[in-house]
């Protein structure tokens, strides 16, 4: 779609929403942006869209806008199973999520990451070892810098690294990356998928337009991504951690291997690296495969990943205090993330968790306690849930608290010198907090200004 002079709602005022706006601009559209916040505060929204005449909606968008507009651009946050996204859908009006948008004006080549976890991380990692050997990489999406940001400034021979989650690829029509990843596929976000069918169906969608001469990497001990590879369009590229493969990438010991027709070689050993746990070596395999086929050397790729440190919030040590070792794990935002942190600690530990309520359940996460877990501290709309499920278990050692702040104080209180705390919520922060950054980065302050 040529976008100039094109009449285009931007839905969402949020990171994407903003930088959706700019983007149409820029292109030479006519975007109105629209909120369902009441509250908005158009003027400090003015500023950030850096147009002081931009036209916003807040609360609700005038039927005569919508009849008029060539184009709806969502935000990854607001759902699509709406009447408001039906009405433009039923007047053949097309619906485009951000990374659409983006996708379309874009150029170079595409490396899109996606699955429940490890998709910042590996992203990360990703992006450092296309920077380190091209000299540049645009790395964006969920990871926190929309596409739309970056998408206008991309030349042929750029190479951009998506984090890409499932309420993006529910809005995509040409989203076509060269090489794809769907790391691991775990119960997550069904209060906006409603089934599992469908979650995975919308994670298994980042290859819906990708053909044979682009690739596709997969995790092999994932069951349903095992079997996604018989029907893959692309060209699949196995990683596996628990099995030798003919073909791909896979973990023997404590070193990786790669095997082309069943033959293998080494390439490292996984205390070579500085990223904790078998889903990072996962991840590592991921990144490995993704940036091996778009042509960059195995030594320059190894040369990255032995330098690379783990990403802000996930297992993230802050501070020794009086013998405890403090782990901000915000963004371990669902049980599968928050059952990593748990195996990934060493000690007896303290654990805070709760938030907001996903529909997720928790029985794996406390099974996954064993006697390490010492005290379970729980704040957030999904506390009492939480507590049910863990009396069930037979795990008893539970503080609730009303307050991140009053969590912290108990969280102190109750750990012994030569344990850990860890904060690993395995729900997401939303209602307490604005985002799982501002809830890790609270931790940290609070934890920094603990007295030795
Ligand atoms: N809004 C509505 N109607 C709704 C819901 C929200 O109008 O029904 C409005 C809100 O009032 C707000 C705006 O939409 O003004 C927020 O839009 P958004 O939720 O899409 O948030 P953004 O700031 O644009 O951030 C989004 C991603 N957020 C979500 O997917 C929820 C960010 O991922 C992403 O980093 C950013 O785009 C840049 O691409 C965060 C996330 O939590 C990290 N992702 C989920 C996850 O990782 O589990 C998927």
């Amino acid at each position: 779609m040529d976008l100039k002079n094109k009449k285009v709602v931007v839905m969402g005022a949020g990171k994407s929403g903003i930088a959706a706006y700019k983007l149409l601009k820029k292109a030479g559209a006519e975007p109105v942006l629209f909120d369902e916040n009441k509250e908005l505060d158009k003027d400090a929204l003015k500023n950030k869209l850096e147009d002081s005449q931009a036209t916003i909606y807040a609360g609700e968008l005038p039927e005569e806008v919508k009849a008029s507009s060539d184009l709806l651009v969502m935000s990854p946050g607001i759902p699509v199973d709406t009447p408001f996204v039906d009405s433009f859908k039923s007047k053949n009006i097309p619906v485009w999520g951000e990374i659409e948008l983006a996708y379309n004006v874009a150029k170079g080549r595409l490396i899109g990451i996606t699955g429940t976890n490890g998709k910042t991380t590996t992203t990360a990692l990703t992006g450092q070892i296309v920077k380190d050997y091209y000299g540049k990489s645009y790395v964006v999406g969920n990871i926190g810098d929309p596409y739309t940001d970056a998408a206008l400034d991309t030349k042929d021979d750029d190479v951009t690294v998506a984090e890409i989650s499932s309420f993006q690829l529910e809005t995509i029509e040409n989203f076509h990356p060269n090489v794809s990843a769907i790391l691991n596929i775990t119960p997550d976000h069904l209060n906006r998928h409603h089934t599992m069918e469908n979650y995975i169906a919308c994670k298994e969608d980042i290859t819906l337009n990708q053909t044979k001469d682009d690739v596709c990497v997969l995790n092999y001990e994932d069951e349903v991504l095992r079997a996604f590879g018989k029907d893959c369009k692309a060209r699949v590229v196995f990683f596996a951690s628990n099995h030798k493969l003919n073909d791909g990438f896979y973990l023997e010991g404590d070193d990786i291997f790669m095997a082309t027709a069943g033959k293998a070689e080494k390439l490292m050993n996984i205390h070579e690296m500085k990223l904790l746990g078998v889903h990072n070596v996962e991840n590592v395999m991921a990144a490995i495969a993704m940036t091996y086929s778009i042509g960059v050397p195995m030594d320059s790729i190894l040369t990255t990943v032995k330098n690379f440190t783990a990403v802000e919030h996930r297992i993230e040590y802050v501070k020794t205090v009086k013998g405890v070792d403090y782990y901000n794990d915000s963004k371990g935002t669902n049980p599968d993330a928050a059952i990593k942190a748990v195996q990934a600690m060493n000690r007896k530990t303290v654990l805070i968790g709760g938030g907001y309520d996903k529909q997720n359940e928790y029985d794996e996460w406390i099974e996954s306690f064993g006697d390490k877990i010492t005290y379970l501290i729980l704040i957030g709309q999904t506390k009492e849930k939480i507590a049910d499920c863990a009396k069930k278990h037979g795990f008893n050692n539970i503080i609730m608290c009303e307050t991140f702040e009053e969590a912290m104080e108990e969280a102190k209180n109750h750990a012994k010198e030569g344990q850990a705390v860890l904060l690993s919520p395995a729900c997401a922060s939303w209602g307490m907090f604005k985002n799982y950054e501002e809830r890790g980065k609270i931790f940290k302050d609070i934890v920094r200004a603990m007295e030795e």
